[in-house]
């Protein structure tokens, strides 16, 4: 439940629920109203109790044929589970519960008498996702109905905290000096490679959805900008179908003149670092909640243990050893994939970076590595992953600062340098070092929240499958 402490009255409210509950004892026989859904609808007769509950908190509301209206009277009792009802009462201690000799009474627990109120808007019956039962539906149908599903406790807490995290990785850049900035999202030409783009036309132009921000994010920088950051949704026509991909996900950026991999590897340690210790100390009611869903469940609970840094690095070269040492066959220039990083992860449990792939495995913009070969003689390069167990969730590196060698990465990998023309330019006037990444917020949540799938921590996912709601 969200702490409303400061917000202000509205044309439904004098109160929040919330503000009602935390501070009863102030306002015990004060005319208060509130508007919520209607948890539970109870009694017979002349009296009737509704459990009513907001984004804040949860309220009985006492109603008495006597003291109100008795049409109204009568058509709250007859509300259905999950209307929404404003109320007007006043506020009223709850009878404390009989106790024990020599137990201790229970804090006091506050009401509302109602003397009027208004249903706003009729639940149909029966609800396709039970919000308080615990009715065992499948994921799909939950994603079909994620209005409903939002109104579960323990799902809600999920999406509280992904806005949290986002608020604490803002607040973390913005301190190291990064400002916020939006690229385009309707683009002319690929940046992570050409095969997963969504075509689209645009007017009479075809172009396609921004697969990264990643080509205008070193232009930001390129022009002045300095260190930048961005949260946005990218898209990417894969045709995966597994618990870690989407066809549009939040990509949350960041890019730095003047920096190398290794100093953005150490901005991103420091976020992960920063918002873990946010969390631990701000939201344990969150991960409550989260944790009692879990529990009903039979899984363990879930615990915030902020990960110290400097976080391991495990050169590529070093990563195919462990694998190859863990018994899987892999050779030098093979991606990395999950079961190899299960691999890796039973040495490293926690996040690690892998620094240094072969620059043949890197996109065009990539930086290569300056001086070091691999002992097969492959060129190293400044790009790297950040992992944890057997996910990627970041990918990023040191840029190709000079035009000249940007444009041969570009023939290299069979791209012609003129579609990029837009992007080579900010090159030709001068252009800092830099460096940058790339990580996936669902994946960073799924770590958090102990979610098996990226839809759990995704309001509307896009999938192969999906595209409702
Ligand atoms: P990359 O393509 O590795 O790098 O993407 C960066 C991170 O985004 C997440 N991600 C995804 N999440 C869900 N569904 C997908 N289909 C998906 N694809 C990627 C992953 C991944 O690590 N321009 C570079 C970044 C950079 O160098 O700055 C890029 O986009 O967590």
């Amino acid at each position: 439940m969200r702490n409303s402490s400061d917000w202000k009255p509205t044309a439904y409210r004098t109160h929040t629920i919330g503000q009602v509950v935390s501070n009863g004892a102030k306002i015990i026989g004060k005319e208060v109203t509130i508007a919520g859904y209607a948890e539970t609808v109870r009694g017979r007769g002349a009296i009737c109790f509704l459990m009513l509950r907001d984004g804040t908190g949860k309220i009985q509301a006492f109603l008495k044929k006597d003291n109100m209206e008795s049409d109204i009277f009568d058509s709250m009792q007859s509300s259905t589970r999950e209307s929404t009802i404003k109320v007007t009462g006043f506020v009223a201690q709850k009878r404390p519960p009989k106790v024990k000799e020599g137990e201790a009474l229970p804090s006091p627990e506050y009401e509302i008498n109602v003397s009027s109120g208004e249903i706003l808007a009729s639940s149909e019956t029966p609800l396709p996702v039970g919000v308080i039962d615990d009715v065992n539906v499948g994921l799909d149908v939950r994603l079909d109905n994620r209005h409903l599903d939002l109104r579960r406790t323990h799902v809600n807490a999920m999406f509280q905290l992904r806005s949290k995290v986002l608020q604490y990785g803002r607040e973390h850049l913005i301190k190291e000096g990064f400002m916020e900035m939006n690229s385009p999202k309707i683009i002319a030409s690929a940046s992570e490679g050409g095969t997963n783009l969504f075509p689209m036309m645009y007017f009479d132009t075809p172009a396609f959805l921004s697969q990264s921000p990643q080509l205008y994010k070193q232009l930001a920088v390129l022009g002045g900008l300095e260190r930048v950051f961005e949260i946005g949704p990218a898209f990417r026509a894969e045709k995966h179908d597994t618990y870690r991909h989407l066809n549009e996900f939040i990509s949350f950026d960041i890019e730095g003149a003047w920096m190398n991999d290794e100093d953005v590897m150490g901005v991103q340690e420091r976020m992960i670092n920063h918002i873990w210790t946010c969390v631990a100390q701000n939201d344990q009611n969150l991960i409550d909640s989260i944790n009692v869903y879990r529990n009903s469940q039979g899984n363990d609970s879930i615990k915030v243990e902020i990960p110290s840094i400097p976080f391991p690095r495990i050169a590529y070269c070093d990563a195919i050893e462990i694998v190859k040492s863990g018994g899987a066959e892999i050779e030098w220039g093979d991606d990395i994939e999950s079961h190899h990083c299960d691999i890796i992860a039973a040495k490293y449990p926690g996040f690690h970076f892998i620094p240094r792939w072969p620059m043949a495995m890197k996109p065009f913009y990539i930086h290569h590595k300056e001086n070091e070969k691999s002992t097969s003689g492959g060129q190293l390069s400044r790009g790297f992953d950040l992992n944890y167990g057997r996910d990627e969730m970041t990918s990023g590196g040191q840029r190709e600062h000079r035009v000249e060698i940007l444009e041969q990465n570009l023939r290299n990998m069979d791209l012609n340098p003129e579609d990029f023309n837009f992007y080579t330019d900010g090159f030709r006037y001068g252009a800092p070092p830099h460096a940058g990444w790339g990580l996936g917020v669902a994946r960073l949540l799924m770590v958090l929240t102990g979610a098996g799938n990226v839809r759990e921590v995704v309001l509307f996912p896009r999938d192969r499958s999906r595209v409702t709601p």
